[in-house]
């Protein structure tokens, strides 16, 4: 097993990560790369922060539902407009705030992944006397039913009840193997000129293409152009993603133990995260033995093996979990893989070590696996050496973005700050 770091010097350098990013009420994914506050990146960071600074991180996540929509839903970024140069697209590009149903602050009108009811209740189960000094439960609860009901109203495409992304960058894994035939599909000729301030930051090798980029642009364009109406059913790219809906399954059994914990109705919580859990098997690929993406506007699922189809395991009682747990320790990924876990099958012709989603290791889905391990019971030890694995890498190599999966080379932005989070996190669930 992979030495673990001395969990003092571990811990004071991802506090440290955690408080040079804090921007005063809520933590920037990486302060020259990613320079407002992104959804997802807020659930992971509170699960982190909620075991050194309690305040903070009920602070991060009311900050992101203070984006919320009139309609629900929590939007992927809220934008600090004194850096809307720094970041394309900015809040010049979406315009939000001319939208009667947009919150004052300027946001994007996507969305991200919804782990935030899960962050939520960890935040309060690790510090309940910090939780209830604050109302945090009462005031966010409200919140966090409206945006899973945007999802199960606004999102349900496919009709089978799994919400549907309509960008890639709603997915959290923006250039995934599973995009690549939807976006073949989207012109790459949107109306802006394309400025790359990300690529001051990181190599232009590790970040998407031009073209993807292009092809990004020409969607957002026409979601924003259409008012962000989700009801309008003009959107191009429809997919159903696994770890999306896994998320939100995830999100939905806290809402339960939230609703529980103010003495409410379980309002149907538990049943629709088993509703959930149980539509995701209408994305379950046999032949590769895990989930897989389904393209609504074709009705034909998306055959990649990548890391989002072997994340739903962090959901109890999923009826494939010994064939995903098979596929995760097989040749495609963790047999070959001894760092972390890679984001797509090592054997794939297209798989690239650096380039973003299409090979290397991010640290929140290492975390996910590791969760999902010690959900379903099985590969302690396994899930021991990749927790020790994850806080050796991020501290060696100053909190980067991800990793070479085979060699651990780090790759991508450094100080990233979800990288700190869950490595405090599981120093400290180790401790
Ligand atoms: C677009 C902030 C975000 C993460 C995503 C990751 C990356 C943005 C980008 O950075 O996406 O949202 O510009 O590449 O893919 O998961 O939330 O850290």
């Amino acid at each position: 097993m992979t030495a673990l770091p001395a969990p003092t010097a571990l811990s004071t350098a991802a506090v440290s990560v955690l408080s040079k990013n804090w921007a005063g009420s809520h933590t920037l994914p990486a302060s020259g790369l990613y320079p407002h506050q992104w959804s997802w990146d807020s659930g992971f960071i509170a699960l982190g922060l909620r075991h050194v600074e309690p305040d903070r991180a009920q602070q991060e996540l009311e900050s992101i539902l203070s984006g919320q929509w009139d309609d629900g839903r929590l939007p992927q970024i809220i934008y600090d407009v004194s850096r809307d140069d720094d970041y394309s697209p900015g809040a010049s590009f979406w315009r939000s705030t001319d939208l009667p149903a947009a919150p004052v602050v300027p946001t994007t009108g996507l969305i991200q992944p919804p782990n935030h009811a899960w962050a939520a209740w960890e935040v309060h189960r690790t510090n309940p006397a910090a939780s209830e000094r604050n109302d945090f439960l009462p005031r966010v609860y409200p919140r966090l039913v409206a945006w899973h009901e945007y999802l199960a109203t606004r999102r349900n495409r496919g009709g089978r009840g799994l919400a549907s992304v309509i960008h890639p960058w709603e997915s959290g894994m923006d250039n995934s193997p599973l995009w690549d035939e939807a976006l073949a599909r989207i012109p790459d000729t949107p109306q802006h000129t394309i400025r790359r301030p990300d690529l001051l930051h990181a190599d232009a090798g590790e970040r998407p293409s031009t073209k993807e980029y292009g092809r990004y642009f020409w969607l957002a364009e026409q979601y924003r152009d259409h008012g962000c109406d989700d009801l309008g059913g003009k959107d191009s790219f429809v997919l159903e993603d696994p770890t999306f809906n896994a998320l939100w399954a995830q999100s939905e059994l806290a809402l339960a133990l939230i609703a529980a914990a103010l003495g409410k109705d379980d309002s149907g919580h538990l049943a629709r995260a088993q509703t959930l859990t149980d539509a995701l098997e209408h994305l379950y690929d046999d032949d590769l033995g895990l989930y897989v993406a389904r393209d609504v506007t074709t009705g034909a699922l998306v055959r990649k093996p990548t890391i989002s189809g072997i994340i739903p395991l962090i959901l109890p009682g999923l009826a494939h979990a010994e064939a995903v747990l098979a596929t995760l320790m097989g040749p495609g990924f963790l047999a070959a893989a001894p760092h972390m876990v890679p984001s797509y099958d090592l054997r794939a012709p297209d798989f690239e070590p650096a380039q973003y989603w299409r090979g290397p290791a991010w640290f929140n889905m290492t975390w996910l696996v590791i969760f999902g391990l010690r959900v379903q019971g099985a590969h302690s030890a396994e899930a021991d050496r990749l927790a020790a694995n994850l806080q050796s890498l991020a501290l060696e190599h100053g909190f980067p973005e991800y990793v070479d999966p085979l060699t651990g080379a780090p790759h991508g932005t450094r100080n990233f700050s979800w990288t700190a989070a869950l490595a405090l996190d599981l120093l400290h669930r180790s401790v």
